[in-house]
């Protein structure tokens, strides 16, 4: 499915006040994140929140700890949004958690593909009894000096018509949704329909609504045996546990077999069989 995603059209498709408004569309890109960094960094106030910068292709896409986010061109939505939130620090994890409940709402009503987050910034989907990968989320920002949140760059990259074979291998392993239905989806209508969807999430948040009941609603995660493994003054560490819950800042806690309860609040979760 060949699709249009230049300004017009996306202009005529979109239902936000003010998200995307403002809308870049380049067929190649290093990384969308790094790029609408550059540019904020470049023109500062004069570059208007909900900014939204799209791509077709990424030499360049970045998870995180820079690891690379592999998508063929032509098949995936590949964006970054500029946001000024302009909350208190802490309330940094509520963008993560707004960002999946959005892709995953605009992928369930798209798809009828049922749709959940795993810990801590990935949208799943059921495939053959595992849970696969459809989306990523990459949140980066700055915070000023009165420890409000300035400038936040949120990164989106979700597998929509990317063939299995065309597929990255991956510890989660990825499907798009393609793969995942056997059909191809018009991504301007699932962009609109996300970008809808963040915006309200977004609005409410700063009216102080936290987005993290429906996000824990939505976690794989919890419940599970898991093996959390997270980087700890530069080594890595291992920890396997049960993920009892999610705290209100979205840290997992991970009781292990002694009993110990720990709040993680960074690392990647490998759901383990039962
Ligand atoms: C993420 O990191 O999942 C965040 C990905 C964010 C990508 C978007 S695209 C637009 C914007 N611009 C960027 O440069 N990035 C953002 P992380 O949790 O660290 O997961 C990275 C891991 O996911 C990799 O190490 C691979 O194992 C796996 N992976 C890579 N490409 C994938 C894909 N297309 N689908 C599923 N998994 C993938």
């Amino acid at each position: 499915m060949d699709e249009n995603l230049q300004a017009t059209a996306v202009y005529a498709a979109l239902k936000t006040c003010w998200l995307g408004r403002n809308y870049h569309y380049l067929a190649v890109v290093g990384s969308t994140n790094d790029l609408l960094k550059q540019w904020a960094a470049d023109k500062g106030r004069y570059m208007p929140p909900g900014t939204l910068l799209l791509t077709d292709y990424q030499t360049h896409g970045r998870g995180r700890l820079d690891r690379r986010w592999e998508a063929p061109p032509g098949g995936a939505l590949l964006f970054s949004v500029l946001l000024r939130p302009q909350w208190p620090e802490e309330r940094l994890s509520w963008i993560v958690m707004l960002a999946g409940l959005a892709v995953a709402e605009a992928i369930e009503a798209m798809t009828g593909l049922a749709t959940r987050l795993k810990w801590p910034n990935d949208v799943v989907v059921d495939l053959d009894g595992r849970w696969h990968k459809v989306c990523g989320l990459l949140v980066e920002g700055n915070v000023e000096p009165a420890d409000r949140l300035a400038q936040i760059v949120l990164g989106v990259g979700i597998n929509v018509n990317t063939p299995a074979d065309q597929l990255p291998a991956a510890v989660t392993p990825a499907t798009s949704l393609l793969a995942a239905t056997g059909k191809p989806f018009a991504r301007l209508a699932l962009l609109a329909d996300l970008l809808e969807r963040l915006e309200q999430y977004y609005e409410a948040a700063t009216n102080g609504r936290s987005p993290q009941p429906a996000w824990t609603a939505r976690l794989v995660t919890l419940g599970q045996p898991v093996t959390v493994t997270r980087l700890d003054h530069g080594e890595t560490a291992v920890l396997e546990g049960i993920a009892e819950g999610a705290n209100g800042w979205g840290h997992l806690l991970v009781r292990d077999a002694s009993g110990g309860l720990h709040t993680v609040t960074a690392g990647d979760v490998t759901l383990r069989p039962r």
